[in-house]
């Protein structure tokens, strides 16, 4: 499988590269800039993810713990039941999350399996949440049941750049990733799409992922920028770690190239200080993942997320659903 060129749009990359290679405290400066033209600079939007589905993918993506590829990795789970689904938003709901994710490992939904992921989405809706979910890739129709059922978000994740993407993942193409996304907005869905930094990529290849996310037409919703979580297992364990101020500047590029769109500090924040987090915030990080755990692993306690938001004196943006 190859992965051919994508559309040249708006965002040239020799630009964003530009924006990569500015002094620290001009980039930081310019995207909190564009942050405060479009945002509150004191409130964060905050989501729960729930893996609904856990384990036995059959895709090979190199960063996942849920890969039934990756030998000692996660084992394949039934699906959770509609209510377990529902207690778990009720109490995402009690500690103030305004969006609730449901996430499966799948390459991509039978229709059997979406019956009850359409329930859940109705119902967790009618709790007053926003609603998110992350199934892999659809078929005509499929977004067009979920957006009837009350989805307001679908999340697919470009990942990295188009040059890079074969190095991660072998059993899909970059072109089956846009194909979704096209069915996502056609059916008026509000789209998350990011990625993650830190699987070994270079500058110009962190610059090539978010020129994807820039160029899509409306630019995504919501971006979730994930840090490499480095699971073991996993083909990507032993990457190197990436310099926190890179990450950074990825968050202030994203910031300066998406002005309206969410930009979410994803998974990753376990391993990162609270400087660090505040760093992110300030250069234009308007959305987190709240709650104890990610899909598989481990994420903040809402306390000391709590006490973070507290001491920086930020608070959680209203629930729009
Ligand atoms: N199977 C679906 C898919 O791939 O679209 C949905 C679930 S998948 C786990 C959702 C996203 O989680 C991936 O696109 C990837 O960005 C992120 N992810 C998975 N493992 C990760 C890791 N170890 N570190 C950071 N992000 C990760
Ligand atoms: C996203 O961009 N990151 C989330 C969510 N969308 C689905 C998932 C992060 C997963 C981290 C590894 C895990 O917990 O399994
Ligand atoms: Fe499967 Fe999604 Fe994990 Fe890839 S990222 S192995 S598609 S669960």
């Amino acid at each position: 499988m190859t992965n051919p060129p994508v559309h040249p749009g708006k965002w040239k990359l020799a630009a964003i590269e530009a924006l990569f290679d500015l002094p620290f405290m001009d980039l930081v400066f310019r995207a909190q800039g564009v942050h405060r033209e479009h945002f509150d600079p004191n409130k964060v939007q905050l989501s729960t993810l729930l893996s609904i589905k856990t384990g036995g993918c059959p895709e090979d993506c190199g960063y996942c713990p849920q890969s039934a590829r990756h030998e000692g990795s996660e084992a394949g789970q039934d699906m959770l039941s509609v209510d377990a689904v529902l207690q778990a938003a009720e109490q995402a709901k009690q500690a103030g999350a305004t969006r609730f994710c449901m996430g499966a490992a799948w390459r991509s939904p039978k229709q059997r399996d979406l019956e009850p992921v359409l329930d859940m989405v109705r119902q967790v809706k009618a709790m007053g949440l926003e609603t998110c979910a992350t199934l892999g890739m659809l078929k005509d129709g499929q977004a067009q049941q979920l957006r009837e059922a009350g989805l307001d978000y679908y999340n697919h994740n470009l990942d990295t750049a188009p040059e890079f993407y074969g190095e991660i993942i072998t059993t899909r193409v970059y072109q089956d990733r846009l194909d979704t996304l096209d069915r996502v907005r056609d059916a008026g869905l509000s789209v998350c799409c990011g990625g993650i930094v830190g699987m070994g990529e270079s500058r110009a290849q962190r610059a090539g992922l978010l020129a994807q996310l820039a160029n899509l037409d409306p630019q995504p919703e919501s971006v979730p920028v994930n840090m490499l979580v480095r699971v073991e297992n996993t083909p990507l364990a032993d990457t190197a770690e990436l310099d926190p101020l890179e990450f950074v500047r990825t968050i202030a590029v994203a910031r300066i190239l998406m002005p309206t769109s969410h930009v979410r500090l994803s998974a990753g924040r376990t391993a990162m200080s609270e400087p660090l987090q505040a760093l992110c915030f300030l250069s234009g990080a308007n959305s987190i993942f709240y709650g104890e755990k990610l899909l598989t692993t481990g994420n903040p306690d809402v306390e000391r997320d709590q006490q973070l938001l507290t001491k920086l004196g930020m608070s959680a943006e209203s629930c729009h659903a």
